[in-house]
């Protein structure tokens, strides 16, 4: 289904009054709101194919119906997010769940909705129908040369068709690691992985990045071959310029100070990108903001200290993909929630100000520090992320529009109660 521009337009009418004097007492007193509107406008989040269907837990998975049957339709998806946040411009392919099998028509049907290809995804966790080796203890790091060789071989074939469709960087997240202590030489392990990275690493175009993803435990409970930002940043130092680290928001032990990390990434040239997600326990998959928009918040801190410091382009010097996936809610409802958390924590970010801020750090003044850094969280900034919305075409609330024209019904009516989103 397409949203119908007419219905936008009815939405935006309805609430453009109450919408205005909103913004209007926000933007009195902020300073350059046209400013963070424009920067509002320009940034984007790429939305992963593996989010548009129900997720799971081990337990059980309750899809909720009109799931996207295919890329295509996960293409389709996404367009309708951006045709109401026009936030959601990129999609993270993931192979082999998502081979295009017409490269070309699936360029066309992104670009029609506005969409580019963002980081291609390849899969060594889990073994595919039909593949000769098995990955049940590990990729790239495994003991056995053949198995190391087919996940080196699937690698290349991802940037591939990531070269087909457009994209500039594969991510690599390997599930690789011990369960056991005893299991694993962790040296040889780690050589094996690095020798395999470097061989891919050889294969990518020169324009392309590669992000190496840590994380901490689970499918292994031991040991992780990639297990944390320092193992990340050794491979990503090893392998070259072009190789950064991803820091993906579930993937640290409890109470990681992941502002820290992300600083430090950055001042030494290596994050490479972001998948947002927010957890209480480990990598619990919910929705953005959810549980934590503080810390998410204190991250969007340094990412701008950071990336103005370096003179980086907030909108495009790093990959900010969403990476979540969980049973309850609708997963488009999700998606504009997480967006919308993303959006909200990066412009109260930019309402720090930095001069401030530096000049209470150099006076040890503690309390103006925090002062500083509260004023900003605490600001409603809702209305500023509508009034880019509006802006750039799409609607006031997306949610609300959301459930008025019952995208879901039309969906299930097109697909049916019981479609399934590939890989999951
Ligand atoms: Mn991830």
């Amino acid at each position: 289904m397409e949203i119908d521009q007419s219905q936008i337009e009815n939405h935006n009418q309805k609430r453009l009054a109450e919408h205005k004097k909103k913004f209007a007492s926000t933007a009195d007193g902020t300073p350059s709101v046209d400013r963070l509107v424009q920067k509002l406008k320009a940034f984007q989040i790429a939305i992963p194919s593996w989010a548009l269907g129900t997720g799971g837990t081990r337990f059980g998975r309750f899809p909720g119906g009109g799931e996207p049957r295919n890329l295509e339709e996960k293409i389709e998806d996404i367009g309708l997010l951006h045709a109401l946040n026009k936030s959601s411009g990129a999609i993270s392919l993931h192979i082999p769940w998502d081979i295009p099998t017409d490269p070309k028509a699936i360029k066309d049907l992104a670009a029609h909705h506005g969409i580019r290809f963002d980081a291609m995804n390849s899969n060594t966790f889990q073994d595919q129908k039909d593949q000769k080796l098995s990955y049940k203890f590990g990729s790239l790091q495994h003991v056995n040369r053949a198995v190391r060789q087919q996940a080196i071989a699937h690698n290349l074939e991802v940037i591939k068709h990531g070269i087909a469709l457009g994209s500039k960087s594969l991510t690599v997240w390997l599930s690789d690691g011990s369960s056991f202590p005893g299991q694993l030489n962790f040296r040889k392990a780690f050589q094996n992985t690095l020798d395999g990275l470097k061989e891919i690493y050889s294969a990518l175009p020169s324009d392309w990045k590669m992000f190496v993803e840590y994380k901490a435990f689970e499918p292994n409970f031991y040991s992780m071959t990639v297990g944390d930002w320092g193992q990340s940043l050794l491979y990503a130092n090893k392998l070259g310029p072009k190789a950064f680290t991803l820091v993906d928001l579930g993937h640290h032990l409890p109470n990681a100070n992941i502002e820290q990390i992300v600083s430090l990434l950055l001042m030494e040239g290596k994050l490479g990108g972001f998948h947002f997600n927010d957890s209480k326990y480990g990598d619990d998959d919910l929705t953005v903001g959810s549980i934590n928009p503080y810390q998410l918040f204190l991250i969007f801190n340094e990412l701008i200290e950071g990336m103005d410091n370096k003179g980086m382009d907030h909108a495009t010097g790093l990959g900010w993909m969403i990476d979540a996936s969980h049973n309850l809610k609708d997963p488009l409802e999700d998606l504009l929630q997480s967006v919308e958390a993303i959006k909200i924590a990066y412009v109260q970010a930019l309402l720090i100000d930095q001069k401030k801020l530096a000049d209470a750090q150099v006076n040890n003044d503690v309390v103006s520090a925090q002062e500083i850094i509260q004023s900003a969280f605490r600001a409603d900034v809702r209305s500023l992320l509508a009034e880019a919305r509006l802006n750039a075409g799409g609607v006031l609330n997306p949610i609300e529009f959301f459930r008025e024209v019952k995208v879901r019904d039309q969906l299930i009516s097109e697909r049916g109660s019981k479609s399934m989103a590939t890989g999951l």
